[in-house]
């Protein structure tokens, strides 16, 4: 594509000093460069306004040279988040997280899906794991993960269950499923106990552990005997993320 004068282009947004959020958009560009993507990094203020912030966007979109926008998430409290996405024209939207690609999403006519939720099929796939009939529990109901999740699992023909803070009994639902994704953001909630034998388990939690420790949402050591198969935290669904976030901007490249 670079050499044909379409090479693919991200530009990556980051809003104040999150340390985390810092790391994840400094592996992104790095990924950029491994795999030939042109990218431009823009580490702006915590107090940043609305209107600063969405000036760069409309320039971005005017940008020739870059295909895919990436804003990541969290913004600091005074950003309206929504309306930053609106912001962002949807070919250029490589998280999928514009109205206008979600919607293409539910009805499965789509440019871009979001990255951990495609990277999660991805690594359903490559385990070996058929999704048609069977028992899927998404743990979550984000509009990043959790949501979308559940779309890509039951346009596989799964039958998907979707639990959240208000599901009566988390262990009970999760203990049917042959497929778990847990996406909630709470350190080792998920235990060897509420896993089924056999079952795929995909971790999309990136938390800190009582010792600082990066760790997922599934407790790991009392899971992985339970489990047909298993995805770590570090090394498992991020890396993943990021090499969709990859094949999004090749393809914004070719539709831009
Ligand atoms: N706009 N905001 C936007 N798009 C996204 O797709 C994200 N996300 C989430 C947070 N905000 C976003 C990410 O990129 C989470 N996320 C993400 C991506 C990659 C990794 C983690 C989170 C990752 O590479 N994790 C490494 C460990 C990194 C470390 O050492 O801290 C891993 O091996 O899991």
């Amino acid at each position: 594509m670079t050499e044909e004068g379409n090479r693919p282009g991200l530009a990556v947004i980051i809003v104040g000093t999150d340390p985390a959020s810092q790391v994840y958009v400094r592996n992104k560009c790095k990924d950029c460069e491994e795999i030939g993507v042109y990218s431009e990094e823009y580490a702006l203020p915590a107090e940043t306004s609305q209107d600063e912030l969405c000036s760069l966007i409309d320039r971005l979109n005017d940008d020739s040279k870059i295909s895919g926008i990436l804003v990541q998430l969290p913004l600091p409290k005074h950003l309206d988040e929504k309306a930053v996405i609106n912001k962002i024209n949807p070919t250029k939207d490589v998280d999928a997280f514009h109205p206008s690609n979600v919607g293409k999403i539910m009805i499965g006519d789509y440019d871009f899906l979001p990255c951990t939720p495609a990277g999660v099929m991805e690594l359903i796939a490559k385990s070996g794991t058929q999704v048609e009939g069977k028992k899927c529990v998404v743990v979550g109901r984000s509009n990043i993960v959790g949501k979308p999740q559940a779309m890509l699992l039951l346009h596989k023909n799964g039958t998907v269950t979707i639990c959240h803070s208000r599901t009566k009994d988390l262990a009970q639902e999760c203990r049917e499923a042959d497929i778990l994704v847990a996406a909630v953001g709470k350190a080792k909630l998920i235990t060897g106990d509420m896993v089924k034998p056999g079952a795929t388990v995909i971790d999309v939690g990136m938390n800190r552990d009582e010792n600082g420790k990066l760790c997922g949402d599934v407790d790991f050591e009392s899971v992985k005997n339970v489990a047909g198969a298993i995805t770590p935290v570090p090394g498992g669904v991020g890396p993943m993320t990021r090499a969709i976030l990859m094949k999004n901007t090749v393809h914004a490249a070719e539709i831009n």
